[in-house]
C-alpha cells in the first residue's frame, strides 16, 4: 500500500514538474518581442479626404480581436495606478527599445484594449508632427504603459506634416481626428503634443462631459496654469463636442494661436473647460530649440477676434487635405500628410514662407529620419 501511494507521488510530481516547465517556456516565448513585422507601409497616394468622404467610407482595420465570451464593464477607477511616476529624458533609449519593452502588449499601429473588462472610452490619441523622433520616443515609452494602466481601448495616431511648409498643428488635428474614426468608432479624441509626458498616471486620458484641458501643470512654466483660458499642449474632447466646435481652425500656419481659438470655440458652443487638479496634472516637457518652419505666425493675435465668425465657416467643414501614406509601426500609426501650405491664401497674408516642396512624397522610413 505506501508503494502504491509512493509511486503515485512520484508521478504527481513529476507530472507537475513537466507542467511548470512548459508554461516557463510559454512565459519566456511571450517575452519575446511579437513576431510582427514592426512596419507595415500603405500607400494611399494623392487620395483627397474630406469629412464627408471620411464618413462613408469603410472600416479598413480590424477592431483588434478579443476571443471569448462577454466581458464585463472596467471600474470608473482603474485599480493599478501608480500615482506619481518618475520620467528622465536623458538616456538614449531607441525605438527598438520601446517596442521590445511595451511592443508585446500592443497590436500594430499603438492599438491596444484591456484583457480583463471593456473598456469605458474609445480613445484616439492625436500628435501633430514633424522631425521629432526622440521626443516620440520618449512619448511612447513613458505614455504608453500609462494608458495601459488607465485601461484604454486606445490607439496612437501621429499625424506627420510632409514638406517643410509653414507647420499646421492644428490642422493635422483635424486630420487625425477624420483618419483615426476612418479605423475606428472612436468616441474620444486626447490631442497631444509629442514634447509632454505626464507624470502621475492618475491623470486619465478620458473624455468628460465638458472639454478638458489636461495639461495644467507643467514644469516649463514651474507647474502653473499659465492663464485662466489655456487649452494648449494636451486636451481631451469627446466626438460630439468636436463635431459641435467644427473641429480646429485650419488656417493658424506657424506657431501659436490655434489652442486659444479652441479654447474660445469651447466657449461660442456654451461649453466649458473642466481641469484634473494641479498635481494629478503635472507634465514635464522635453526641452527643445524652436523647430525650422514654424516661426510665431504674426496674424495669431487678429485671427482669435474673428474666431466667432469662423466657427461655421473654417473648420472639419472644410477640411481639405491628401494622406502621402500611412505606416502601422507596432508602436504608433504614423499618417503622412499633405496639409496644401501652397495652396492655401492664408499663408500668404500671415506672411510666412509656403512650403516650396509640400508635394514631395516622403520616401525616408521612420528609422531613416531617427538618428538612434
Ligand atoms: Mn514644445
Amino acid at each position: 500500500m505506501p508503494k502504491t501511494a509512493f509511486k503515485l507521488l512520484l508521478l504527481f510530481s513529476f507530472s507537475s514538474l513537466t507542467f511548470f516547465a512548459v508554461l516557463l517556456l510559454h512565459l519566456k516565448a511571450r517575452n519575446v518581442p511579437a513576431a510582427v513585422p514592426s512596419s507595415l507601409v500603405i500607400t494611399r497616394n494623392n487620395t483627397s479626404v474630406n469629412i464627408l468622404a471620411a464618413a462613408v467610407r469603410p472600416n479598413t482595420t480590424p477592431t483588434p480581436g478579443r476571443p471569448g465570451g462577454a466581458l464585463g464593464p472596467c471600474p470608473d477607477g482603474p485599480p493599478n495606478l501608480l500615482g506619481s511616476l518618475y520620467v528622465e529624458f536623458r538616456t538614449n533609449r531607441t525605438l527598438q527599445d520601446v517596442r521590445n519593452l511595451v511592443g508585446p502588449f500592443l497590436q500594430q499601429g499603438g492599438r491596444y484594449r484591456p484583457s480583463s473588462c471593456v473598456a469605458r472610452q474609445k480613445v484616439a490619441v492625436i500628435i501633430p508632427f514633424r522631425n521629432r523622433y526622440e521626443h516620440l520616443t520618449h512619448w511612447l515609452h513613458y505614455v504608453h504603459p500609462v494608458l495601459m494602466r488607465q485601461q484604454l481601448d486606445y490607439g496612437v495616431y501621429v499625424i506627420n506634416q510632409d514638406g517643410d511648409g509653414a507647420f499646421n498643428r492644428a490642422k493635422l488635428m483635424n486630420i487625425g481626428f477624420v483618419e483615426a474614426l476612418i479605423e475606428y468608432d472612436y468616441d474620444c479624441f486626447v490631442f497631444s503634443d509629442v514634447d509632454l509626458v505626464p507624470i502621475d498616471d492618475r491623470n486619465l486620458y478620458r473624455c468628460s462631459d465638458h472639454p478638458r484641458h489636461l495639461s495644467v501643470a507643467v514644469d516649463k512654466f514651474n507647474f502653473i496654469l499659465p492663464y485662466a483660458t489655456i487649452f494648449g499642449g494636451v486636451s481631451a474632447l469627446s466626438k460630439q463636442q468636436f463635431l459641435k466646435v467644427n473641429g480646429f481652425s485650419n488656417t493658424f500656419w506657424g506657431w501659436g494661436g490655434e489652442d486659444d481659438d479652441m479654447s474660445q470655440r469651447i466657449s461660442y458652443r456654451r461649453m466649458f473647460i473642466s481641469r484634473p487638479d494641479s498635481v494629478t496634472g503635472r507634465y514635464k516637457m522635453i526641452q527643445h530649440e524652436r523647430d525650422s518652419h514654424n516661426d510665431p505666425n504674426p496674424r495669431r493675435v487678429q485671427k482669435l477676434t474673428e474666431t466667432y465668425f469662423n466657427i461655421i465657416k473654417d473648420g472639419l467643414s472644410t477640411l481639405s487635405y491628401t494622406v502621402r501614406e500611412i505606416r502601422k509601426d507596432l508602436l504608433y500609426t504614423l499618417v503622412t500628410v499633405d496639409v496644401q501650405a501652397d495652396v492655401d491664401p492664408d499663408v500668404s497674408r500671415s506672411g510666412l514662407k509656403p512650403g516650396s516642396n509640400s508635394y514631395k512624397v516622403s520616401l525616408l522610413s521612420p528609422e531613416e529620419h531617427f538618428q538612434d
